[in-house]
């Protein structure tokens, strides 16, 4: 299986709905992404076949939040890995036997784990900010790859990766949500996702080029 890449550090999130488009855009971008987040969007609109057809032009993270039992959480990993995932996202709240099912079940496949902390959008002050840092500590204690973080909390992502040590953190919310590549890259993410900014423009792969240069900078 492929991994996740680590050149440009972008990761686009499509979140088309129809495998045409999805195609195309992933052609257009692919020398610019590391990897390509596919979500329930895309996967209900074109089918779990998707996954395999897009893992042709480059890695696939599977943003599933998975978050059930751990038995119902191995079944859906596994779906997802043998469909041709790279990596699967998974909440964390379910608790450390959830989590380390996933875990598990993602290294019969060669497969990552990355567990959600706190969510990009405002609303994720309300039940997830107070148990944020906790979730951190979970994915780290569970041997999780890594975990998603803010890019619009850039002093969040800071925080986070304190305890994340060496764990890679991707981190979702630049452009749309206002969140900025070069503040979240800056504080520590290794990866930035970005959906709308991309996906939307006129020309996603030069808006994906602008945003990997964007990244150079930082380095
Ligand atoms: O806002 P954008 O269009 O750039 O898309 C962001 C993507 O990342 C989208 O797929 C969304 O579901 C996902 N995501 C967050 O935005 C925030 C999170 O905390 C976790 C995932």
């Amino acid at each position: 299986m492929k991994s996740i890449r680590r050149n440009t550090q972008l990761i686009l999130a499509l979140d088309v709905t129809d495998s045409n488009t999805a195609i195309k855009i992933s052609k257009e971008t692919a020398q610019y992404v590391d990897a390509i987040k596919i979500g329930y969007p895309l996967v209900l609109g074109a089918g779990l076949g998707i996954i395999n057809k897009i893992y042709e032009i480059a890695p696939v993270i599977a943003d599933f939040k998975v978050a059930d039992i751990p038995n119902t959480d191995r079944l859906i990993c596994s779906q997802t890995f043998e469909a041709g995932a790279s990596a699967v996202i998974v909440h964390g709240f379910t608790g450390r036997d959830s989590v380390s099912e996933c875990v598990r079940t993602a290294k019969d496949f060669n497969g990552d784990i990355f567990v959600v902390t706190e969510m990009s959008h405002p609303g994720a002050v309300e039940f997830m900010q107070p148990n944020a840092l906790e979730l951190a500590s979970l994915a780290v204690e569970c041997k999780a790859t890594g975990v998603v973080a803010p890019a619009t909390r850039p002093e969040r992502v800071k925080q986070i990766r304190d305890i994340v040590g060496d764990l890679t953190i991707i981190s979702p919310g630049v452009g749309a949500q206002g969140g900025s590549a070069a503040d979240a890259i800056k504080v520590g993410a290794d990866y930035v996702i970005v959906g709308r900014g991309i996906y939307n423009s006129k020309n996603p792969g030069i808006e994906a080029e602008k945003i990997v240069k964007e990244i150079e900078k930082c380095r």
